[in-house]
């Protein structure tokens, strides 16, 4: 029975790679896509990683569950009724209970050694370049720029009516936060009131928002563009209708638009329109 599990091995390990290797051309990078399937795209180090980390327990788990079905398939047919009339008496086989312990064992040693990889990466920062904090709200987020005279802007989502072309529904917010793309960004997180959860898929970041508390995370966006999250911790009647929407630009218009906003939000916003119009609209189309 063993022996017949090889070749099925190999041909699940290739249908799995296949799988995950079309996984990633399926999803949205910023914001979900129809019929997406699998994880949204990445545009941080650490979601690169998970993306590898989560293509890899999806090759591990489709061999498993093909090598089930394979036993349970050969079980059903070789000793039905039919073919097998007087059963076997046989209750214990010492070598293939050491086996279905120790492979088991083994198979999670090795998903263990890159699971702790990515969570010692996702825990360990870089040194900073840029500092943000995020406070959640019922409902809606705040964003501060600390080292901008606590400059911070209101995220509010907007309603159906006030969408322009491009702008997802739900997701899209009145003040984009603006981080500069290719840097690292320390983002700071809590709450006002109840508990939210600050979450940016395609930036493979989530983290509770806890009232008293300053949770943190970070993320180095490798793309401009404009990307949305949501809250993830079910926190009362409007949690579906706070989104996050961050915009990675370039240094230059980063620096512009922060010069901007320290005075006059609306004039922040038209040095965004006039500098990203293109990485706007590629993302949108996306
Ligand atoms: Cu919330």
């Amino acid at each position: 029975m063993l022996r017949t599990g090889r070749p099925t091995t190999i041909l699940a390990a290739a249908l799995a790679a296949t799988i995950a290797a079309a996984a990633p051309a399926l999803a949205g990078t910023g914001q979900p896509s129809p019929w997406q399937l699998g994880l949204q795209g990445a545009v941080t180090p650490i979601f690169h990683q998970a993306h590898s980390f989560h293509a890899f327990l999806l090759a591990i788990i489709t061999v498993i569950v093909l090598f089930v079905l394979a036993l349970l398939v050969y079980c059903v047919v070789r000793f039905r009724e039919e073919k097998n009339p007087v059963p076997s008496k046989t209750t214990h086989h010492t070598l293939l209970e050491v086996a279905w312990t120790i492979i088991p064992v083994l198979i999670l040693v090795v998903i263990a050694i890159p699971s702790f990889r990515l969570l010692y990466a996702q825990y360990s920062p870089p040194p900073a370049d840029l500092t943000i904090k995020v406070v959640g709200r019922q409902w809606n987020w705040d964003v501060v720029y600390p080292d901008a005279n606590e400059l911070t802007l209101t995220q509010i989502m907007l309603e159906p009516e006030e969408l322009q072309p491009g702008q997802p529904r739900l997701l899209a917010v009145d003040n984009n936060a603006v981080v500069p793309v290719n840097k690292v960004v320390r983002v700071h997180v809590t709450s006002d009131d109840v508990i939210h959860s600050f979450a940016m898929p395609s930036f493979g970041v989530k983290v509770d928002a806890v009232p008293g508390r300053l949770n943190e995370t970070w993320f180095k966006a490798e793309k401009e563009g404009i990307y949305y999250g949501q809250c993830s911790e079910l926190c009362g009647l409007a949690h579906a209708f706070m989104p996050i929407a961050i915009q990675v630009v370039s240094e230059d218009t980063y620096n512009k638009w922060l010069e901007a906003a320290k005075t006059d939000l609306e004039a922040a916003k038209k040095v965004l329109q006039q500098a990203s119009v293109s990485s706007l609209t590629s993302v949108a189309s996306r």
